[in-house]
């Protein structure tokens, strides 16, 4: 068989047949119904609603959870999920890796049975959306420092503070708060709708259009005990879902890469100038060949990853050198691509920019690539550089 450019060292083989069989659904859904609407929706700055049941029915919200009507699929499978979805582009991803890794998974790991019961079944049929609110406008890379604080009235609890760049913010139904209390970093559920909690949507953004990022105020919204997450004690709490949607990230940026390689590959067979195809440069063809390696290095290192998750065995650490890693591959490809595209590849007809500009917030959020280096940089000499 020959080589495929894409996956070179043919980790294809590697996956179970239900791992390939879930992410070649997902591959469909992407191609079949998310890809004919994502660039209009980022034009229109505007999250594609419409997609959300499909979503739903493919079962990827929560797919790794046990029970709950969850499908508990393992990590392998959750990562092609957030590659393929990825591929499509990365507010999709965005979208799943929050229902899923910074909701779903909170209240999984840290809820009470009862919290369990009524939001995770709802929360994978979408009948329930959510999202995560740790980032403050004084800083989202040092979470330690937040300002919102929860005071204990009783039974209740009250809050007060606000986060900023929050995805999903205005359209969920739950919000999965961090905040300060007398006993340090505990977390909470705040219902839409709850008094003194307000959403505002953050506009003009030029990455991760099709993506809906919030401001969340909360004045004095009280909440009963029944609200908070007992499992979650200090930073550790935030920091753990964390992980989880950053192992999905360094996955989901390998979609966005191969969508851009694919797109410059097929470009440059076509586009004759000097009469002969661009691919048939050195200087295309060693970009292209660059492009390859580093999509295989990726590859590698998310499988093995998955792996190791899958094993019980992943450190955060070692997520944090795959989102790194991944997600700078991802953009400097994009780049690369929208380049080889020359003026074509700054219109959304072609994916390259589309994808390079949202990977602008992928290398943000969740840990930005420099916060990501000095988790690597603590580990590798023991010295903490926070
Ligand atoms: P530090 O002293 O290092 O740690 C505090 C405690 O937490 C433990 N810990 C972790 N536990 C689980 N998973 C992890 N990844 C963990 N990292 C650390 C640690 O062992 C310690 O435990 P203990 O028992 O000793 O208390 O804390 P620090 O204040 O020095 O901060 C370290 C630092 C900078 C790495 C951390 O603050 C950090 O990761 N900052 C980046 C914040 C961030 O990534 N925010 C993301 C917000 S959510 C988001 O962006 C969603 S985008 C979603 C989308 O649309 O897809
Ligand atoms: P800052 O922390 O102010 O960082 C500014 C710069 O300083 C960066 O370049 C950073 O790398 C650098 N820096 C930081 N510390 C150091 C250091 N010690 N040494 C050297 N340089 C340093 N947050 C949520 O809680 N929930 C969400 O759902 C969510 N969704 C998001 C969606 C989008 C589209 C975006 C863009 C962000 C989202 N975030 C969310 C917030 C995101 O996690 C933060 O933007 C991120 O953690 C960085 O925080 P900051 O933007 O405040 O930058």
């Amino acid at each position: 068989m020959s080589i495929k450019p894409n996956d070179f060292f043919d980790l294809d083989s590697e996956f179970s047949e239900e791992e390939r069989m879930v992410r070649d659904t997902v591959a469909r859904f992407v191609d079949e119904q998310a890809l004919p609407v994502i660039p209009d929706a980022f034009e229109e700055h505007r999250f594609p609603n419409e997609l959300i049941p499909g979503l739903a029915e493919l079962g990827v919200l929560g797919s790794s959870i046990e029970g709950y009507d969850c499908p508990g699929l393992n990590a392998i499978c959750y990562g092609l999920i957030c590659q393929e979805l990825e591929r499509g582009d990365s507010g999709l991803r965005s979208f799943v890796s929050v229902q899923s890794s910074l909701v779903m998974w909170p209240i999984w790991a840290y809820g009470t049975e009862e919290q369990k019961r009524r939001w995770l079944p709802a929360l994978h049929r979408a009948e329930a959306i959510g999202c995560f609110g740790l980032t403050e406008s004084q800083g989202g890379s040092d979470p330690a420092n937040m300002r919102t604080h929860a005071k204990k009235d009783g039974g209740d609890w009250v809050i007060n503070g606000s986060k900023m760049w929050i995805t999903n913010g205005s359209i969920a139904d739950v919000a999965v708060i961090w905040a300060r209390t007398d006993e340090g970093i505990r977390g909470f559920l705040v219902e839409k709708g709850t008094k003194g909690y307000e959403t505002r949507d953050i506009l003009r953004k030029m990455s991760l259009r099709a993506s809906i990022t919030s401001e969340l105020y909360l004045d004095n919204v009280r909440i009963p005990e029944e609200n908070r997450l007992p499992g979650a004690e200090g930073l550790k709490g935030p920091l753990g879902c964390l992980s989880q949607a950053r192992y999905g990230i360094s996955w989901g940026a390998i979609g966005a890469a191969i969508a851009c390689f694919d797109e410059a590959n097929e470009f440059s067979k076509n586009r004759v100038l000097f009469d002969r195809p661009l691919a048939e440069t050195q200087t295309i063809q060693r970009r292209l060949a660059d492009m390859a390696r580093r999509i295989t290095l990726a590859r590698l290192l998310s499988l093995r990853l998955g792996k190791l998750k899958d094993a019980g065995k992943m450190k955060p650490d070692q997520v944090s050198m795959a989102k790194w890693n991944n997600v700078r591959m991802a953009l400097d490809i994009s780049r690369d691509a929208r380049d080889i595209l020359g003026a074509s590849g700054i219109t959304t007809e072609y994916c390259p920019i589309r994808h390079m500009l949202n990977l602008e917030s992928v290398i943000t959020y969740e840990g930005t690539e420099t916060v990501h280096e000095l988790i690597v940089g603590k580990a590798v000499t023991g010295a903490s550089a926070f």
